[in-house]
């Protein structure tokens, strides 16, 4: 059972909540299951459909996985580069989710894709609306993990001018309700190194996609 006390819980906007620390008693866990996941879904730099290919490195695991190409964005159970189905969610990985979902006010949160970021310093991703789910009643979950970054937190228009959020090892956000459409990025990384990682952040984005 967790402690929906025993740690700090900051309302970013209607709907979107941080939770400092959450996935630290899990980290070395969750980075195993990247470690796993990447064996058997290599990280890839997808192009967009627009022809530009991203800084930011992704995989997939769990049954609907998010892939780009001049094509579109979509969700597909089976990895393009690889031809197989996309690696299991380990086990950890949904346990985290739902639970940071039930601490944020989303009881019954069921992932069904998990998204893997990798970002090194220069990585950027720039302002976008998630919008290839069927259903926006969901929340989205995010983990990060490793090197620090500043998370861009906009508006309902492209234009609105961002907030800027730091995100450190351990914390994760829940996105829902008003802000479940809201234009987000990150920040171009800068350099470092973390302990966990090297130079290296990984952001779990946990998403119910069909
Ligand atoms: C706010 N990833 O994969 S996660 C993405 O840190 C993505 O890798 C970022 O944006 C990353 O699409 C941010 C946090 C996040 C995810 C979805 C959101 C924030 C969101 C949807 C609506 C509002
Ligand atoms: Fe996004």
């Amino acid at each position: 059972m967790h402690d929906l006390f025993a740690e700090p819980q900051e309302a970013l906007a209607a709907g979107a909540t941080v939770l400092r620390g959450h996935a630290l008693p899990v980290a070395e866990a969750l980075l195993a299951g990247v470690e796993q996941v990447a064996a058997a879904a290599p990280f890839r730099h997808m192009v967009t459909p627009g022809g530009f290919t991203m800084s930011v490195a992704m995989t997939n695991c769990g049954p609907a996985g998010w892939v780009s190409d001049r094509r579109g964005y979509r969700y597909d159970a089976i990895d393009p580069d690889g031809g197989r189905p996309w690696p299991a969610m380990p086990g950890a990985f949904r346990a985290l989710a739902t639970d940071a979902a039930q601490a944020a006010g989303y009881p019954g949160f069921v992932p069904d894709a998990c998204l893997v970021n990798r970002y090194r310093p220069g990585d950027r991703l720039t302002l976008h609306q998630d919008r290839n789910e069927r259903d926006y009643g969901h929340p989205i979950v995010s983990v990060s993990l490793g090197l620090p970054a500043t998370f861009l937190f906009g508006g309902d228009r492209r234009t609105d001018r961002p907030r800027r959020i730091p995100l450190h090892h351990g914390d994760v956000v829940v996105w829902g309700g008003p802000s479940r459409l809201a234009f987000h990025g990150v920040a171009p990384m800068k350099d470092g190194t973390h302990p966990a990682t090297g130079a290296i952040r990984i952001n779990l984005t946990f998403r119910v996609a069909r």
